[in-house]
């Protein structure tokens, strides 16, 4: 397998010498830190009153803050929009199935596949949960190393019972302990990034945390330091890590050909954990999204909109808050420009390039960007410009298998729709005033927008047209929930 691998590699690197990118394009280097579970106000500069994080607040000093930033509402899903710029509706998925943490196809096209044709070496440090969420039964074949990354170095997936930590496809510890992950992944990335620079390599660093999915842990330094219980220690951690990490590029002199983005994969766990779902647990497990409603597992806004901070000294304007729409699907266009390579013209992409915002220039912001909330294959909500529509919907979709009864969100947010309801997202980021009644215009344009994606990337009753399914020996499916995974049996406590 190693032997492939490294095959593999060889003729990629053929390739890359081969491949046409831009001549006149600085390839810079590119550090996407991706946080597990955090919530909206989860950072000093996002706003957090009890959570200490110096170094992130001064990383948006030096760079931009994205108030109106948007992920997806669960882990798995989250991944395959980041490592892709789609919707994870539209994507392949091995087998052509539906699953809830979708099992990325290997015909996709991820963002460190398409850096490593610009010839930038590639790290993915930490969890991966692309090639199934288990940590035992993944598919090797779709892990980090397959899906353009040069060096792995973390866990398949989540670490709700055990992390089993890989080094590339060796696994070197088994149930490792959970405080040491953060540490260990800091110190890996600092190598890789030192090591890229003796290789005179233009690197992307992909740092998906661990951390502050449950089960939480923090190390000796920060257990017991913050004002906010083990959940304040272990983002205190993480701020500790992105310090060293901009210690590191500073200290190289790269900052002026460095980018970095900080983000979340979707909002915080309310209610913790999962076998104390009535909220027993102390409320130190748990993140917060502040103004805005709910979190995780919802498509509340609290549920999918992250913050986020990007820094580029020199090139992004210092101090700026932006607050245009953008999302974690944007990444891959905009890297591609950074890069000065070329998109995958064979596919729908569902991104756009966002350098126009990170140069400061709002102004030729595209007012009429929207945003599909996708709740696993159903289509719950749209946004477009400040409006929010969340479409008519049962309390508990039948649809959403196992998931559709929501047990993470308090039971006031657990609610359906008999018909759809209108939120002006600016004068009312808590989603309490239903504007529909003085708005039809509005509404009928949403509800357009709605009827188009569905069309398009489809819907839990419906195959999108562009949908994309590479297994052409499976049939395609009609009734997606039906090809959701099973959930592994409990383990007993
Ligand atoms: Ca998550």
């Amino acid at each position: 397998m190693k032997t492939t691998f490294y095959a593999t590699t060889l003729l990629i690197c053929l390739f890359c010498v081969l491949s046409p990118v831009r001549g006149d394009t600085e390839r810079p280097n590119i550090i996407l830190i991706f946080t597990d579970d955090q919530g909206y106000e989860d950072l000093g500069c996002f706003g957090s009153k009890s959570i200490k994080t110096p170094h992130l607040d001064q990383l948006a000093g030096e760079g931009m803050k994205f108030t109106h930033f948007y992920a997806q509402p669960i882990c798995g899903p989250s991944r395959a929009a980041i490592m892709t710029g789609c919707y994870p509706m539209r994507l392949a998925e091995q087998g052509n199935k539906k699953n809830v943490h979708p099992v990325l196809h290997d015909s996709e096209v991820t963002v460190a596949e398409l850096l490593q044709k610009a010839d930038y070496t590639t790290a993915c440090i930490g969890k991966w949960d692309l090639a199934t969420h288990s940590q035992t039964a993944f598919v090797p074949e779709l892990m980090p190393n397959y899906q353009g990354f040069d060096f792995f170095f973390g866990t398949p997936s989540s670490n709700d019972q055990i992390v089993n930590l890989y080094r590339n496809e060796e696994l070197i510890q088994k149930s490792e302990p959970m405080a040491t992950l953060t540490k260990k992944y800091t110190d890996e990335a600092v190598h890789f990034i030192k090591q890229s620079v003796e290789a005179e390599r233009p690197f992307f660093l992909y740092i998906p945390h661990t951390m502050p999915h449950t089960k939480l842990a923090a190390s000796e330094e920060y257990l017991g330091k913050s004002k906010r219980g083990i959940y304040g220690d272990v983002i205190e951690e993480i701020d500790g890590s992105v310090g060293r990490i901009v210690d590191t590029v500073k200290q190289l002199n790269l900052e002026k050909e460095t980018w970095i983005f900080y983000t979340s994969d979707n909002g915080p766990w309310l209610v913790k954990n999962k076998d104390f779902a009535d909220g027993s647990l102390p409320g130190d497990h748990g993140g917060s999204a502040g103004p805005l409603r709910s979190g995780k597992v919802s498509t509340w806004e609290g549920g999918v909109r992250v913050p986020m901070i990007a820094w580029a000294p020199g090139r992004i304007p210092a101090g700026k808050v932006c607050d245009r729409l953008a999302t974690t699907m944007d990444f891959f266009p905009t890297f591609g420009k950074l890069a000065g390579i070329d998109l995958p013209d064979d596919r729908v992409i569902d991104g756009s390039d966002i350098s126009h915002l990170l140069q400061g220039d709002f102004d030729k912001a595209d007012n009429n960007k929207t945003y599909y909330y996708y709740f696993l294959s159903h289509l719950q909500a749209v946004r477009n410009g400040p409006w929010k529509l969340h479409l008519a919907r049962p309390q508990h979709p039948e649809w959403l298998g196992r998931h559709s009864k929501n047990r993470h969100i308090h039971a006031s947010d657990d609610i359906g729709f008999p018909e759809p309801v209108l939120y002006h997202l600016l004068q009312d980021p808590g989603e309490t005033n239903d504007m529909a009644a003085e708005n039809p215009e509005v509404v009928q344009k949403l509800l357009a927008l709605a009827e188009a994606a569905r069309e398009d990337i489809g819907d839990h009753d419906r195959v999108g047209k562009n949908m994309r399914f590479f297994d052409p020996a499976s049939p395609r499916p009609t009734e997606l929930h039906t090809n959701f995974a099973r959930p592994a049996p409990r383990k007993a406590r």
